[in-house]
């Protein structure tokens, strides 16, 4: 036994130890209760008082060895663990470049709007995406069999009552339900409709609605408004033209235009010199307006003999494409940083 207890001496003096995966091991090995050692404690129990006062001593100098080896070897890679790293650190070396992020074309267009428009005095409103048939359809004099109101066209969440809202206009109902004239507020927001994804379309896209309700509100504080905002946010020259449309929601409705400038000297600046845009004609569409329908006020408690209202609807990707002469809607989704690093 004296050969197997000068031999194990040897093992655990000779055991590389430079890991905490190691030191497990060699404890394990050698001290756990199912360790060389313990074992060899077990078997020096039963030996005779002869042998047992010869190996007494050779086998606790073992057991020492190996139990400071542990400690001594726990300390060691504890501290390497907790002392930083010598190399000295070179601070005159330059940074690594902390990459910034820019400001999405859409939300500069977003924070655009309602800058110009709250100097004027309009309030922002927000309201739900998820949003009631009432709210989104039926308060807005929408007719039961009116297309909008087809799956092909809007997203339904629970039978035909509870959808995605298709606009903005949910916001002005709700308002109104809740407040009574004067109003004066503008509603951008995200909105859906069912449509295939094309350069031209989205399924998703983004509104800014306005809604101005008091007594004596006529069509030419409408026109006043849209041709402020329209020099404001594409520059002191352009012009804004109406064209007669049709909404159930507002009476009379108009198509709003805004010139390109291909007939100013300067050539189309919002088509960014392609025809494409305005198809020669000069004009863009950047949205619709008109005065709100007196059934639209009477669904909302609001007296249509005492109070009229204009209110007008745009899509702001549509006015950040004309803004930065972008020609591809899926742009704004993709999130390609060469697309946003431009911005
Ligand atoms: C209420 C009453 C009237 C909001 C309006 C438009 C005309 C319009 C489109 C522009 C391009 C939507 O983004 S788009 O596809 N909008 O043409 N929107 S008037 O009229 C309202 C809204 C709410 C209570």
């Amino acid at each position: 036994m004296l050969d197997r207890i000068n031999e194990i001496l040897k093992q655990v003096e000779a055991f590389s130890i430079t890991s905490k995966e190691e030191l497990e091991q060699f404890r394990l090995k050698y001290i756990a209760k199912k360790g060389i050692i313990t074992l060899l404690f077990e078997e020096f129990k039963s030996l005779p008082p002869e042998e047992k006062r010869q190996l007494g001593q050779p086998l606790n100098q073992l057991k020492e060895v190996a139990v400071n080896k542990l400690k001594a070897k726990t300390t060691e890679l504890e501290a390497a663990a907790t002392t930083p790293l010598q190399k000295p650190i070179d601070l005159t070396l330059p940074v690594v470049p902390h990459e910034l992020g820019t400001i999405h074309p859409l939300t500069q267009v977003w924070e655009q709007i309602v800058e110009i428009f709250s100097r004027i005095g309009f309030n922002l409103e927000e309201g739900p995406e998820i949003e009631t048939d009432w709210n989104n359809f039926t308060a807005l004099n929408f007719p039961e069999n009116h297309p909008a109101r087809e799956m092909q066209d809007t997203f339904f969440i629970e039978g035909k009552e509870i959808l995605l809202r298709t606009h903005t206009s949910n916001v002005q109902i709700r308002l109104m339900n809740r407040r009574k004239p004067p109003i004066r507020s503008i509603m951008p927001g995200r909105v859906y409709r069912n449509e295939t994804i094309s350069a031209r379309a989205h399924c998703i896209f983004h509104q800014v609605e306005g809604l101005y309700v008091d007594r004596n509100v006529s069509f030419l504080d409408l026109k006043q408004t849209l041709y402020h905002f329209a020099k404001e946010l594409f520059g002191k020259e352009t012009r804004v033209r109406f064209r007669p449309s049709y909404f159930p929601f507002t009476e009379p409705s108009a198509e709003i235009d805004i010139s390109c400038g291909l007939n100013q000297p300067t050539g189309c600046q919002l088509c960014g010199g392609s025809k494409n845009i305005c198809k020669g004609t000069g004009w863009v569409e950047i949205g619709g307006a008109g005065m709100v329908h007196p059934n639209v006020l009477a669904n909302c408690h609001i007296d249509p003999e005492t109070y009229t209202g204009f209110a007008f609807g745009m899509g702001i990707e549509r006015i950040a494409m004309l803004k930065y002469h972008i020609r591809d809607l899926r742009l704004f989704t993709e999130n390609d940083v060469r697309f946003l690093r431009q911005f």
